[in-house]
């Protein structure tokens, strides 16, 4: 996709994924022709009207499904007009949460059928793949504390909502994908200080950007 650079961030609630965007994003602007930060479910004005029906619960009667597929026609205009254009225009994009919220979240209870799921997200996503994929790995009774102490006195969301069990299964779920694509995931301790998490991430992405310039030298595509 394009000759930019396409990295996602997952895992569960308060991870310290939007703090380690805004951090990279800080450090790289040096670096990037061109800097897009963006986020899951939302990006495009379509997308972000998708995000409050779900985010407020509303479509939670349609089930992991139904959701699956909200989330996934979000996607598609997420990717047709902000992630592709910018792509290919050599862009660095930053994006909290892709398709692999969907596998983990949707997919977590493993009631939806693993073909049905990995069929939409190949309609949903073509060729639009990211390069790199941070999973930020956390317990989840932390990450939820944080969570929790930044919302203050809100409603927790539709899936912050969701029971310890779950967000237990979700980490599982993230872990199991890394396994599966180690050549594009790259899971990092994020109990740690922030500091500490954006260092393993730059050192990763610094990789990432020597890899590039081999493969270029070298003329592979
Ligand atoms: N979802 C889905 O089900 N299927 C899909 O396909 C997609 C999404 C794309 C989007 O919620 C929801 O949609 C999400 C999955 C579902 N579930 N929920 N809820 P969202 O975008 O509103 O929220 P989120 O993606 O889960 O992110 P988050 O909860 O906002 O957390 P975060 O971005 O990972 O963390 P943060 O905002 O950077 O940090 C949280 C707090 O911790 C904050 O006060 C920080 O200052 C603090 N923090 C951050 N790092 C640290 C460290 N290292 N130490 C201590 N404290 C820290």
């Amino acid at each position: 996709m394009g000759k930019g650079l396409f990295i996602t961030f997952e895992g569960g609630e308060g991870a310290g994924k939007s703090t380690q965007i805004r951090l990279l994003a800080g450090r790289l602007r040096d670096y990037a022709r061109e800097l897009v930060t963006t986020r899951e479910p939302g990006g495009t004005e379509l997308a972000e009207r998708l995000r409050d029906v779900i985010l407020s619960g509303r479509a939670k009667k349609f089930g992991p499904l139904g959701e699956a597929v909200l989330f996934s026609a979000a996607r598609i205009d997420h990717i047709d007009r902000l992630i592709a254009p910018a792509l290919a225009r050599g862009a660095v994009v930053l994006c909290d949460r892709f398709a692999d919220s969907t596998r983990a979240y949707q997919g977590a209870r493993g009631d939806v059928d693993e073909k049905v799921m990995a069929a939409l997200e190949n309609a949903a996503v073509a060729n639009c793949r990211p390069d790199l994929t941070f999973i930020l790995d956390i317990p989840p009774e932390i990450g939820l504390e944080r969570a929790r102490a930044r919302r203050g006195a809100d409603n927790a969301d539709r899936f912050e909502g969701e029971n310890l069990a779950f967000h237990w299964l979700l980490r599982e779920r993230f872990l199991t994908i890394a396994r599966a694509d180690p050549e594009r995931c790259r899971v990092i301790d994020a109990d740690r200080p922030q500091d500490a998490v954006a260092a393993s991430i730059w050192e990763a992405m610094a990789e990432k950007f020597r890899r590039r310039e081999h493969e270029a030298v070298e003329g592979v595509s």
